[in-house]
């Protein structure tokens, strides 16, 4: 239901994680979230207006007699989930390689013998708009219900220049179509299609695709898939310069399978985000801290790949690497919608506490996508992206999983989920 404006109040506990608009959150600061006991907020026209305890927010004068007021009393409120690395679009799944993962056959195996992304990749070319769409939405529909409210998607199940501003259009299509936001990333150096070598796909990229997508305008950011038996750390940077010449933002799946230096290139790069970061070194992780690097960890994609191994979080929250969460939705190795999910993965196996998993999947999430401006906090002039979690405190959202902890989502100030 839409209202003009809404008044949420009297919430057990409100986390605003206000303060970080202008950097994200590191080190000791990620446990700063901003706690306001007996929380309010109230939104008008979509954007948040008033944020405080609810004596406060009435005494301001916020509440007139047409605002529709929502209790949240004995709930705990939160920003919307932001989820800023997923390959969302998509016709589709691989579920038929799962005895091949079971067996033990690695990741970039399957990929090698012809299965894997490019088995996505055909799936998607041979479906139609409306199908991918279709396929899509009932993701992002999946998403909305578990929290989340901006999404970053990625193209990369094209890899010809045709196939990925299709991908792309359809990603600004349902941006438009639905109720999440969508923030639209040039992947095409997702895999190596069949008949290139590694170098001959790497050129496509950078003098047949990148100038059309930018030329386009339908990309805002650019990822490269960095890794050993993908794209090398050369092929990777000749990409991203290319793509930064062309004002792309950049961001690099880094580290995720292999140690290769791809943490220190990505700080050499000075990209936005680096992704994944398992196997990231020591002098990588002191260079992003040193960067300012937001690192987007992906525990969905080591609990799912069965790999025992998670991404050194605390070390990189030592060092003061500002760390986001994402799903890493994809048909391969991650597939899941679920951002409450990704939390308690990130609290059991990232090690990180409650407090520092939602400044993750929040404020330094908006960071990842170049939001921050707009959502992943509650404060004044955001837009009113709020969640009513049906969970006595904050432990527990982590804690008790495999549910769904959303009784409420807000979308600019909408009630769009409501159990
Ligand atoms: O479809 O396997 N890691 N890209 C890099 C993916 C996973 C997506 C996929
Ligand atoms: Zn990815």
């Amino acid at each position: 239901m839409q209202y003009a404006e809404l008044f949420i109040h009297s919430a057990h506990l409100m986390a605003t994680m206000r303060g970080y608009t202008e950097r994200p959150a590191c080190g000791e600061g990620m446990s700063e979230i901003g706690l306001i006991e007996d929380g309010a907020v109230a939104i008008r026209d979509g954007k948040i207006i008033a944020v405080g305890t609810t004596e406060e927010v009435r005494a301001g004068g916020w509440v007139g007699p047409d605002t529709m007021q929502i209790s949240a009393k004995g709930k705990v409120v939160t920003p919307g989930f932001v989820d800023p690395h997923t390959h969302v679009l998509y016709a589709g799944s691989r579920e038929n390689e799962l005895s091949l993962k079971l067996k033990g056959v690695p990741y970039l195996e399957i990929l090698k013998q012809g299965g894997g992304i490019l088995s996505t990749v055909r799936s998607t070319k041979q479906a139609t708009d409306e199908e991918i769409k279709a396929q899509t939405k009932r993701r992002l529909q999946t998403m909305l219900s578990m929290g989340t409210t901006t999404v970053e998607a990625k193209s990369g199940y094209g890899l010809m220049v045709e196939d990925e501003i299709r991908a792309l259009r359809l990603i600004r299509e349902l941006d438009r179509e639905q109720v999440l936001d969508l923030v639209p990333t040039f992947m095409g150096a997702h895999a190596v299609p069949p008949g290139y070598s590694e170098e001959e796909f790497t050129n496509y990229v950078i003098e047949d695709m990148l100038p059309k997508i930018a030329a386009e305008g339908l990309a805002e950011f650019c990822d490269v898939f960095c890794e050993p038996g993908v794209f090398s750390l050369e092929s990777s940077e000749r990409i991203l310069l290319k793509a930064k010449e062309l004002n792309l933002k950049l961001k690099m799946h880094a580290d995720e399978l292999d140690s290769a230096g791809g943490a220190e290139l990505a700080a050499k790069l000075g990209v936005i985000s680096a992704d994944h970061l398992l196997q990231a070194s020591d002098d990588g992780i002191a260079a992003l801290a040193r960067q300012g690097v937001i690192a987007v960890l992906l525990p969905g994609t080591s609990f799912n790949l069965a790999k025992n191994s998670y991404a050194r979080a605390r070390a990189m929250v030592l060092a003061g690497v500002p760390v986001a969460l994402a799903t890493d939705s994809n048909p391969g190795s991650s597939p899941t919608e679920s951002m409450p999910l990704i939390l308690t993965l990130a609290c059991l196996y990232l090690r990180l506490t409650p407090e520092e998993a939602l400044m993750a999947a929040t404020i330094n999430s908006a960071h990842a996508i170049d939001r921050a401006d707009q959502v992943g906090s509650l404060e004044v002039g955001k837009l009113g992206d709020v969640l009513i979690l049906d969970i006595p405190n904050l432990n527990y959202l982590p804690y008790h999983f495999g549910s769904n902890p959303v009784e409420m989502v807000i979308k600019r100030g909408t009630v769009v989920k409501h159990y």
